[in-house]
């Protein structure tokens, strides 16, 4: 019997596949930094059963159509504002995502971000590593403090109670906004439910977590940056599109705010000429809130999980 196909559009680690090689015939784009062009995903899913994807991946009615074997999708992040739900769900194609795997990783690199723009830490890095160090100065590359300051979570799922949890070990006030009230967030971690206006008005670090859809889509805008204090900083691990870029850029410039981490961005990659890549205070990353060996073979390994389970009949255990 001819195995099912399984598309997987970057190259992953021969031997996560190892264990279900006998059961499927995996195809691999076989570039690892770019990603598949359109016209080869779409060739290649037309046979294909399942297909394991990245955010960079659109999956619309368009690739739905010419896939007409396609009974999973596994995409390989927890947030999937790349597929279209509505047209998988009318074709009858499963689609999964990696929750909890990426949780603490995620958290993790949210706060190292905001330890970074805090304190500086990208342009301590260079000064030192350009020459610049002669001397001591009392407010040398001087920040401000992350300690027993406010931070304010938007978006109170599995990652913004991460970063809660990592807010309490510093002492910080937690206030969040959540479309629902959160009652281990308030009970265990002491985070404090209060509007939009009210947290944007109140914190020194305003973290982004919520995922894109139609209600948070540029929810951080200029109306949104004014409310905020001069000395706040802005951080982002959620979705670019979340952001009015502009109006963030009109706001550091005009020292509304007073700086910004960055993960993610509205175009991806962000082109180096951007102007956000030209602000001294602000801390770009690529992406990488879940980039670490363990989590990343986490996610694939759930992804492989996910889609063996739709074809084989079990089941998947992260569908959305
Ligand atoms: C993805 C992410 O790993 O999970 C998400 O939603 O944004 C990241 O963890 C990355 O974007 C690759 O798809």
């Amino acid at each position: 019997m001819k195995k099912p196909i399984i598309y997987i559009s970057r190259q992953i680690p021969a031997e996560l596949l190892h264990p279900y090689k006998d059961r499927y015939q995996f195809r691999m784009w076989d570039k690892e930094a770019v990603p598949v062009p359109r016209d080869v995903l779409l060739k290649e899913v037309q046979d294909a059963d399942g297909l394991i994807c990245l955010l960079s991946e659109k999956v619309d009615e368009s690739l739905l159509k010419v896939a007409p074997n396609l009974r999973v999708i596994a995409n390989l992040a927890v947030g999937y504002d790349n597929i279209n739900l509505e047209a998988t769900k009318k074709e009858g194609v499963v689609v999964t995502n990696t929750p909890d795997v990426l949780t603490e990783t995620t958290a993790d690199l949210g706060f190292a971000l905001l330890m970074a723009s805090a304190r500086r830490i990208i342009e301590a890095n260079h000064y030192i590593k350009t020459n610049q160090w002669e001397n001591w100065a009392p407010f040398l590359l001087a920040g401000s403090d992350i300690h027993h300051k406010t931070i304010g979570i938007v978006g109170m799922g599995r990652i913004g109670e991460a970063i809660a949890r990592r807010a309490t070990g510093f002492g910080m006030k937690i206030l969040y906004h959540n479309r629902s009230r959160k009652v281990n967030a308030e009970e265990v971690l002491g985070a404090k439910y209060v509007s939009i206006d009210e947290l944007l008005r109140q914190s020194d670090f305003v973290v982004s977590v919520v995922p894109l859809n139609e209600e948070t889509e540029q929810l951080f805008n200029e109306e949104a940056f004014q409310k905020m204090k001069n000395s706040s900083i802005f951080i982002n691990i959620s979705r670019g599109g979340v952001v009015d870029e502009s109006a963030l850029i009109k706001a550091l410039k005009a020292n509304q705010i007073s700086g910004a981490g960055l993960d993610v961005f509205a175009e991806e990659p962000i082109d180096r000429e951007h102007p956000l890549m030209k602000l001294s205070n602000v801390v770009c990353l690529p992406h990488i809130g879940s980039a670490s060996m363990e989590t990343r073979r986490k996610m694939i390994e759930l992804c492989l999980e996910n889609a063996d389970g739709v074809l084989q009949g079990t089941g998947p255990i992260t569908p959305i």
